[in-house]
């Protein structure tokens, strides 16, 4: 029997169905990318998707709130709960619109926020200059310490006393060591700025208890909740409650309309997987499986970036191995590897063909992978990143990676499996 999808548009479904199959039959070693559970697949498309809801539970502008109210209640008091946040904001559509509502709530265009450079590990919205962020702020930008490619607080504190930042932001996209959020919100407090923590890579492992957790120590969070918290794709403030209506009203009315309800409720439901004690097994593993192929990379003569890993990613160096980062995501692509190539700090080459990649394993360990799995994964890297121009050998691995992606399904994905 054919679905509505497949009968009323066979296009669209024949191209729905191609993912599935690729999503299947590779692996995904992308560190902001995981596979949500059906339950979160089903709340995603659900009659949701037909309601508006401009407002907030129990002020609204449209009728018809029954059930909406209900269940945004329910999402901010779930996250609340699972970060020990005072209050939450579960509307922005993404984490860049989170980012840019947290800003204005606490600063006015014009004045100074200071965050991680993008090609040190920052976020494009972190003040980076193409983006909105880094032209509607002055934006002031620090980087890591490039004898250890990690975070120097010391260096990090004497920048806010020479700019004196309205905001400091902590968090990063491809960082691969922990955040310290108590010095942060030391420096931030030592120079009258506000403290805002972006932790949408991490948030699955502060959820799990396996990374230091920023609540207590900064006034406003961002995150995401589609990477290593595995939720649909959404983004949520959290804040301590003196910021309540002033993040409230710049997410609604400042910066969006209407709030996604069918993700709000997939949200509440990643949020009620989270706090399971499933999900700390989880998280465990995720650093465990990091660790692993980090240590494998390493054996084999990459570089990584600060020398290894504390969290779910990696970012290899790949100037000792004279090659750069696309063409070597590229071949991986081709052999059913996902990742994506990453500038890395004091990046000579151009962000659209920079020298590093960018790993991580949430996703690998969504589908149960561990440390053996992770001992082969390195192996497969290592061999694409000798063969590039040898497509042979690439079409081997690619066969070998699809049966280990046999053996470990993507849960809840119910395409044919990889032939
Ligand atoms: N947060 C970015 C990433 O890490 O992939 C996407 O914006």
């Amino acid at each position: 029997m054919c679905s509505a999808l497949e009968q009323t548009d066979p296009q669209v479904y024949e191209l729905i169905k191609g993912e599935e199959a690729r999503q299947a039959g590779s692996i995904r070693l992308i560190p902001s990318e995981n596979y949500v559970s059906k339950a979160v697949m089903e709340a995603t498309g659900s009659c949701l998707t037909n309601k508006y809801a401009e407002g907030y539970p129990t002020k609204r502008y449209y009728e018809g709130q029954q059930f909406t109210d209900q269940i945004e209640l329910l999402a901010c008091r779930r996250v609340m709960e699972l970060f020990g946040a005072e209050g939450a904001n579960v509307q922005p559509h993404s984490g860049s619109e989170a980012n840019l509502a947290a800003y204005g709530a606490l600063a006015e265009p014009g004045e100074t926020i200071m965050g991680l450079a993008l090609p040190h590990g920052g976020h494009l919205t972190h003040g980076w200059k193409v983006s909105y962020t880094g032209k509607f702020f002055k934006s002031v930008q620090y980087e890591l310490d490039p004898s250890t490619g990690r975070l120097d607080y010391d260096r990090i504190e004497k920048l806010a006393r020479e700019h004196r930042p309205k905001i400091l932001i902590s968090g990063s996209s491809a960082y691969p060591r922990e955040i310290d959020f108590a010095q942060f919100d030391r420096i931030a407090k030592g120079v009258g700025a506000y403290h805002l923590c972006d932790m949408a890579h991490i948030a699955g492992l502060v959820a799990g208890g396996v990374h230091m957790s920023p609540i207590p120590y900064a006034d406003v969070v961002t995150t995401t909740t589609h990477k290593t918290l595995r939720g649909p794709r959404g983004g949520v403030i959290l804040f301590k409650q003196q910021y309540a209506s002033a993040v409230n009203k710049s997410v609604f009315p400042g910066l969006q309309g209407g709030p996604h309800m069918h993700t709000i409720s997939a949200i509440a439901v990643a949020l009620k997987e989270a706090s399971m004690p499933s999900f700390k097994t989880y998280a465990q593993q995720i650093v465990k499986n990091a660790r692993r192929l980090a240590e494998r990379l390493m054996e084999y003569g990459f570089n990584l970036v600060s020398g290894g890993t504390d969290n779910h990613l990696i970012l290899i160096e790949l100037r000792n191995k004279k090659l750069a980062g696309k063409p070597l995501a590229k071949a991986l692509d081709r052999a059913h590897i996902e990742c994506n190539y990453n500038s890395v700090p004091g990046d000579t080459a151009p962000p659209f063909n920079p020298s590093g990649l960018r790993l991580g394993t949430p996703a690998t360990t969504t589908r149960g992978m561990k440390e053996e799995q992770m001992d082969q994964v390195a192996l497969w890297i290592r061999t694409v990143a000798e063969n590039l121009d040898n497509e042979s050998v690439i079409e081997q691995v690619g066969r070998q990676v699809q049966d280990l992606c046999r053996q470990f399904p993507v849960p809840e994905i119910f395409a044919e499996r990889p032939a």
